[in-house]
């Protein structure tokens, strides 16, 4: 029964939709929770880009993938009473339309009242930098479409600029690039890089790592079109009571950072976005 009424949705909103046929079969990927999980673990859905342009290996999916259907615990200390862990949910998007939509249109199935349902606590979307640039946290998207083909706003009628859902409060450059480096047991960036420009990846000099360049390419469309799902809808989830955390992190090249440095830094990122939700509760992991 659950099936057929699946299937009929589906041809429902192909008829209504027929170019929404290449997300319908993406956001249908989107994974899941996983029985072997620490139980109350938070679940984060994080997402990489493939492969774009001349960039034939793109650091966001080798992150989602090393860190697919990995868990993470985090010690109680002065701030949460209880240990809490978090669980990574991982997909690949392609850098296109189809791409940039996937989680959105997953999202758009629920609204305020039922987005206790929704399997994710936390929602991080990765890409790629250039080295110039190196790792950036981006704190807004911006209403513009990337496929040059059909210019103009993503959402029509949409704000021009819709700003991260996660309590930044609890993200502190310095502190993440301490605690990701004392994870990996050395340095996050590349001795190279790090000859390039000594304090660029240290936790020293973190100065440019915000990012509020709502410019227009994948990534940009993606962050937008997931934050104005959570936004419109209102999709709070408890025990914080607050719209579901969703950002945007830009991860340099490889040659500037390899692959276990920047899983290092997203998983104890994922650590401070779910921790406003570790407070809230009152037990998580035994
Ligand atoms: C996504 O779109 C791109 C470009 O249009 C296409 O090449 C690719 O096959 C699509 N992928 C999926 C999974 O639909
Ligand atoms: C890709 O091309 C850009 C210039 O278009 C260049 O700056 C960059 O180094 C190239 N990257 C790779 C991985 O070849
Ligand atoms: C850009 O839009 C055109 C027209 O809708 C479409 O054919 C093409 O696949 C899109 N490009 C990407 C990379 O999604
Ligand atoms: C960062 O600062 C510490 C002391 O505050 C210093 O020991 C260390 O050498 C600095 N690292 C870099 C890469 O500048
Ligand atoms: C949030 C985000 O990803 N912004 C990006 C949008 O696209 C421009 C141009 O490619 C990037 O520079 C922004 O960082």
């Amino acid at each position: 029964m659950k099936l057929v009424l699946v299937v009929i949705a589906a041809v429902i909103t192909l008829a209504l939709n027929p170019g929404a046929a290449t997300a319908a079969s993406l956001h249908g990927m989107l994974p899941q929770r996983q029985a072997a999980d620490p139980p109350g673990a938070f679940q984060v859905l994080l997402t990489g880009f493939g492969p774009f342009m001349n960039y034939t290996t793109n650091p966001s999916q080798l992150v989602a993938e090393a860190l697919h259907d990995q868990c993470a615990q985090f010690r109680a200390d002065n701030v949460v009473k209880h240990d809490y862990a978090v669980c990574f949910r991982t997909m690949v998007l392609p850098v296109a339309d189809n791409g940039s939509v996937a989680v959105a249109s997953y999202l758009s199935k629920f609204t305020e009242a039922t987005a206790d349902r929704i399997p994710y606590d936390v929602i991080i979307h990765m890409g790629l930098e250039d080295a110039a640039k190196g790792l950036l946290f981006e704190t807004i998207g911006f209403n513009q479409r990337a496929n040059a083909s059909t210019p103009g706003p993503i959402q029509p009628g949409g704000p021009t600029l819709l700003p991260t859902t996660v309590n930044l409060g609890h993200v502190r450059i310095p502190e993440l690039y301490s605690l990701a480096e004392r994870r990996l047991g050395r340095p996050l960036a590349t001795d190279a890089a790090l000859k390039v420009n000594p304090t660029r990846f240290s936790a020293n000099d973190t100065t440019e790592a915000w990012s509020r360049d709502a410019g227009t390419f994948y990534c940009n469309e993606t962050l937008y079109r997931t934050l104005y799902q959570l936004r419109s809808r209102n999709l709070c989830r408890s025990p914080a009571f607050a719209l579901i955390p969703a950002m945007f992190v830009h991860l340099p090249e490889l040659t500037v950072m390899s692959t276990d440095a920047a899983s290092s830094l997203i998983t104890e990122l994922a650590g401070k976005l779910a921790l406003p939700l570790a407070q809230g509760v009152c037990s998580v992991v035994a």
